[in-house]
């Protein structure tokens, strides 16, 4: 761990702190500085790769450089030279890593050749790929088909992805969770309901028309920083941005564009946000309905406000919503979220002037109890003035891993009416499983329950990543089988079932030579633009297979004798895969092979974006929440609503340093961010150690200890730290009600000091 104790850093997002954050990456003596160079100029360009870090858009017209300080990180993460091959492992027992940090195991290097698990002796041992393949073969094939769990972690191409939907269904199971269980399923669950789609509706060039863009818990600085030139250039414009946040997050503060010579010389560093709103973890229903309020006020005193035409022609429930605004109670509502109405009075003003609105958000809205309820109010605030579904509006959830929306495009659902289960009956020949799978939440209870036999796992580091690590972790090394399609090591490999395979794959800048050549994969980003994406480095080994060609492996050594699909074929030529997505997709597949390279992506098309409504009235629905509150729990002395973050360090589990300089956390994660009176009133001190004790209804002892105070511009009653770190402190059965996604955004919790 760097002991580094930088100075205090108040740049901007972007700027100088980022190159220089990029130049220190490439001092590294692990990494090969010439094809990484190389590889960055690639990024998001038409016959380039996707890059593997977030799913924000790729614009038609790229710049030298598309991309940024977090993009390169995991550029250079995976370009390392550094290797993890048999000595390593012959060296280190299982036991023994297990003691590692995440950032020590992912720093080790990149996964070689496939191994196997020796109980024997706790280490894995080389295997081949044959024997590798055989015997998992054989174990899947003598085990409930229904009780192995098929997760993919959000990267994987839409190849890869059809394949690995439809080799679970051939066996004949459904459990097909996906990280977007943890993360957007919030979104695909209420979006849905309120506009009849399960993904954004805005496209970039909405960016270009709007007047206002309302941002609710999005960290764009961190999570998406190519957004941040869009925000800066609709902010250029004179489109006013209003950010909701508990935590005043510095991409959304400033940004200071690398690409920008003028910015940069200068040293200016233009404002994103142009009103900054501090309010409650949890109070954004509160918040919204306090703007919503605001507009029938200024109606009810002949402003016509609220756009009655698309409400009559487009929408229904609204005279429900409407009479919930009316009666809501403004103590509550200022309760609720922490702001004064003349906050909200100033925020309303800005939407109630704007002719075109966008509505932007993040894990700040999904990760809640009433994470759901959240996704419709927000829905009900941009319908309002009908801000969906014409230019320079709309409504824009930021998606998180590079292809997670398009593993949902293409059948990774546990939920049979996402699948179009009818067409690949008729095109496989089989009876596809029709009862729901498990989702991650239920993936998990039937571990600890022991209902779960066997996991897949294409990519991620699904222990990690999901609530209540200290009950689940035990419960991991009870599974019959676990196999791990992985790039580098970490701590869900270090959780071995009976039988465990650990199955290393080629990253997506890697050249990925099969039978009919150098092949090409595909990727959809938040914004609904499918791309292709072409890797041109060699692979970090020769033994290295990939993802496709791992799971068509695992799918032959199972399915036996099948006739269809010809996985060889379908490896040899990715292409074949894409003309199986057409004929499974048509509406959003047409010509798919044709477009692979279009500037900027095909558009797969989106309803409500057309104004057509795909919920089950026909119409777009305002929905009244089920809470003013998005935690799920009330207030009470000593307890506190945690807010488990990412560093600028890290993306997710995999952990790039210890420094978030934006927050001024340098040199170590278990940190504790608090307001000044609640350290005072808990009598504590400033860089005291504390634990934390999870507050949850089920009363099953959780803690976490050794994390220092920190004094942090956070509401009252709020307090932040990083994820994974702070996962063992969230039960499991605190989820999103309806999507199940786990409420990492507000977490009961007490303090001890
Ligand atoms: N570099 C990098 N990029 C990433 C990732 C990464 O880890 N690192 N992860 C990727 C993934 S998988 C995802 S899903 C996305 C995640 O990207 P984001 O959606 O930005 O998720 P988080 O960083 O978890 O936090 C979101 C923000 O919500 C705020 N917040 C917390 N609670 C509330 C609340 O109740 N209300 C409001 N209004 N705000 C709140 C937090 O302060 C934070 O600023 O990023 C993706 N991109
Ligand atoms: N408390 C709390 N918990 C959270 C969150 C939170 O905000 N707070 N966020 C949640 C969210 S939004 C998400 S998406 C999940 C993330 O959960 P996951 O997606 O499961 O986790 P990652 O950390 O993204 O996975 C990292 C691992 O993926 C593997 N990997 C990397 N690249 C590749 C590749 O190209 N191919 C393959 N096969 N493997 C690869 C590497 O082995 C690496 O160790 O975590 C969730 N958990
Ligand atoms: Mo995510």
């Amino acid at each position: 761990m760097s002991d580094e104790k930088r100075t205090h850093y108040d740049g901007p997002a972007g700027g100088w702190g980022s190159i220089q954050s990029v130049t220190r990456m490439f001092t590294q003596d692990d990494l090969p500085r010439l094809s990484t160079f190389n590889a960055l100029l690639r990024i998001n360009k038409p016959g380039g790769f996707a890059c593997t870090s977030c799913a924000w858009t790729k614009p038609k017209h790229p710049h030298t450089a598309e991309f940024c300080e977090n993009g390169a990180k995991a550029t250079a993460w995976d370009l390392t030279t550094a290797r993890v091959e048999a000595e390593f492992f012959a060296q280190h027992t299982v036991q023994e890593l297990s003691t590692w940090p995440d950032y020590e195991l992912e720093k080790a290097g990149r996964l070689t050749q496939p191994m196997r698990y020796d109980s024997e002796t706790d280490r894995y041992v080389p295997v081949t790929w044959a024997s590798a393949f055989a015997d998992i073969g054989q174990q899947l094939t003598d085990m409930d088909p229904k009780s192995v769990i098929f997760y993919a972690s959000g990267k994987a191409s839409l190849e890869t992805s059809y394949m690995y939907s439809l080799w679970a269904r051939l066996l004949g199971s459904q459990n097909l969770p996906d990280s977007s269980n943890m993360c957007h399923e919030s979104t695909s669950v209420g979006l849905t309901q309120s506009l009849g789609v399960p993904v954004g509706t805005c496209l970039l060039e909405d960016f270009e028309h709007c007047d206002a863009i309302f941002i609710f818990g999005q960290n764009t600085g961190v999570n998406s920083p190519r957004m941040l030139r869009t925000l800066q250039q609709a902010r250029m414009r004179g489109a006013a941005i209003v950010t909701f946040n508990p935590i005043r997050e510095r991409g959304l503060e400033f940004f200071t564009d690398p690409q920008s010579v003028g910015q940069m010389l200068t040293g200016a560093k233009p404002p994103i946000s142009s009103q900054y709103h501090q309010l409650q973890a949890g109070g954004d229903i509160a918040a919204m309905t306090g703007m919503a309020k605001l507009l029938f006020e200024a109606e009810d005193q002949g402003r016509p406000v609220i756009d009655r035409a698309f409400i009559a022609e487009h929408t229904q429930g609204f005279d429900e919503f409407e009479s919930f605004v009316r009666h809501a109670d403004w103590d509550e509502l200022l309760a609720e979220s922490g702001l004064s109405k003349t906050d909200l009075q100033s925020a309303a003003d800005v939407y109630m002037n704007a002719k075109a609105t966008i509505g932007v958000y993040g894990m700040g809205l999904t990760q809640h109890r009433h994470g759901v309820s959240n996704v419709h109010m927000f829905c009900n605030f941009l319908m309002m003035r009908g801000n969906i579904g014409r230019p320079g509006a709309g409504a824009c959830p930021v998606r998180g891993h590079s292809n997670v929306q398009g593993q949902r495009t293409v059948g990774m659902t546990e939920k049979p009416e996402l699948a179009p289960l009818d067409k690949l009956a008729e095109l496989y020949d089989f009876e596809p499983p029709r009862e729901k799978g498990w989702d991650t939440v239920e993936s998990c209870s039937a571990i600890l329950d022991g209902r779960a036999q066997g996991f897949i796992g294409l990519g991620g580091n699904l222990a990690r990543a999901v609530p209540d690590t200290d009950r689940m972790e035990p419960a991991w090394r009870n599974l019959g089988l676990t196999v791990n399609i992985a790039t580098k090591l970490n701590r869900t490999h270090l959780l071995p079932g009976k039988t465990c395979y650990l199955l290393p794959c080629l990253v997506r800048m890697e050249r990925d030579q099969q039978a009919g050549g150098a092949q090409t994969v595909t990727i959809e980003d938040s914004m609904s633009m499918v791309h292709g994406s072409v890797g041109d480095i060699a692979p970090a080994s020769p033994h290295l297979l990939s993802e496709a060609a791992i799971v068509a492996g695992m799918a032959k050594a199972t399915l036996g004798a099948r006739a269809k699909p010809d996985w060889d074929a379908w490896v040899g030529d990715y292409g074949l895969i894409r003309d199986a997505i057409q004929e499974t997709y048509p509406e959003f597949f047409p010509d798919f092979n044709q477009h692979l390279f279009d500037a900027g992506g095909f558009y797969k098309g989106n309803a409500a974006h057309e104004r057509q409504w795909h919920t089950k009235s026909g119409k777009a629905e305002f929905l009244v929440p089920q809470s003013l509150n998005a935690t799920g729990f009330s207030k009470e002395p000593g307890r506190f609503r945690l807010l488990t973050i990412r560093s600028n360090d890290q993306f997710n589990t995999t952990i790039y340093g210890f420094d978030d300089r934006f927050r001024d956390v340098m040199g170590t994660r278990m940190v504790v961010l608090m307001n000044s009176e609640d350290i005072q009133d808990q009598q504590l001190t400033e860089g005291g150690m504390i634990t934390l004790d999870s507050d949850d209804a089920d009363q099953i002892p959780r803690s976490v200890s050794g994390l220092e105070v920190r004094r942090f511009n956070i509401p009252r009653g709020c307090i932040a730290g990083y994820f994974p770190e702070l996962n063992p402190l969230i039960s499991l059965t605190h989820h999103a009600l309806e999507s199940n996604v786990p409420a990492a955004k507000s977490v009961p919790v007490r303090i001890r000091a």
